[in-house]
């Protein structure tokens, strides 16, 4: 009885922080991998279907916007129907721009697959038939890809559940350069986010401990290589949600987090943004969710 209890409060206090936010996408979409090319926001999120009981996605959409406020909803730019080797669990994406083409970096069924467009709103096509990760390869959930261009060009592809993992790709961006690698990141769950900041390399993701006390919080740790090790820096959001999933992007000298909360129900979820600020030191200040977000900031 006790359990049920703190089960409705905890899905009350959900419902009731996530209509506090004003989302800046419609319902509903989740896990927002924000990336800004010529001047022009794109979001790559997964595409929450209405009334579902669990994250049963077939496809994803994707959003432009040039003044952070009014958002273009591209459509279904690439689905489970576009690929033999999966069909279920669309999930947390990723894009990158490499030589005039665009990569889309999707988890499907447990397994991250890469496909390319000569847009950013796609068509997107799998050049590879096949995934570019396998499930049960790499000793974690092949999940949540990210992925990172360093100064020098080289790419970087990062996923995982509770053990993150990286890889270098090739040039071409859609193959493997060497073997997969482990990394040591504290307290970490998922949704893993890798971006540079006054040259160090700044990790990303939602938390996770064995008591629960910071499961679902956004926690970061700085590092001087991609593969770190990364020096714990704590927990720097609180989305009030029990899941939670991010991006950090630097739009006209200006850094935004992109970020979703849950509600009304843990599968429908909706995507906000919040300005993020660095510290003298180099570290994030505690960013606290307001109603208004970046609205009423249009550039
Ligand atoms: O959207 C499905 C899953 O929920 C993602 O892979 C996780 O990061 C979490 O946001």
């Amino acid at each position: 009885m006790r359990c049920f209890f703190w089960i409705w409060i905890g899905a009350v206090m959900n419902v009731s922080l996530a209509f506090a936010q004003k989302p800046i996408l419609p319902d509903f979409h989740a896990d927002p991998s924000a990336r800004v090319w010529d001047g022009v926001v794109w979001i790559y999120p997964s595409h929450d279907i209405p009334g579902s009981t669990y994250w049963d996605m077939t496809d994803w959409h994707c959003f432009s916007s040039a003044d952070r406020v009014n958002w273009t909803d591209h459509g279904v730019i690439f689905g489970l129907e576009d690929i033999a080797w999966a069909d279920r669990w669309a999930w947390a994406p990723d894009a990158a721009r490499r030589d005039g083409k665009y990569y889309f970096y999707y988890p499907a069924d447990d397994q991250i697959g890469v496909a390319v467009s000569d847009r950013p709103d796609g068509p997107f096509l799998d050049p590879l038939g096949g995934p570019l990760i396998h499930r049960g390869e790499s000793g974690t959930r092949v999940i949540d890809p990210c992925i990172f261009l360093d100064d020098d060009g080289q790419a970087y592809l990062y996923f995982g559940q509770n053990a993150p993992r990286v890889v270098r790709l090739n040039a071409d961006m859609i193959t493997r350069q060497d073997p997969i690698v482990p990394l040591e990141i504290e307290n970490f769950h998922e949704g893993i986010w890798v971006h540079k900041y006054n040259g160090k390399y700044y990790v990303s993701y939602c938390s996770h401990t064995k008591t629960g006390e910071l499961h679902g919080k956004l926690a970061y740790g700085i590092g001087e290589t991609p593969y770190g090790p990364f020096e714990y820096k704590g927990v720097f959001m609180d989305n009030g949600s029990r899941n939670v999933h991010h991006s950090i992007a630097e739009i006209a000298g200006e850094w935004i987090l992109f970020y979703h909360v849950q509600g009304p129900s843990w599968y429908e979820r909706r995507v906000c943004a919040e300005y993020l600020h660095y510290d003298s030191d180099g570290t994030i200040r505690y960013i606290p969710m307001t109603p208004e977000g970046i609205r009423g900031r249009e550039r």
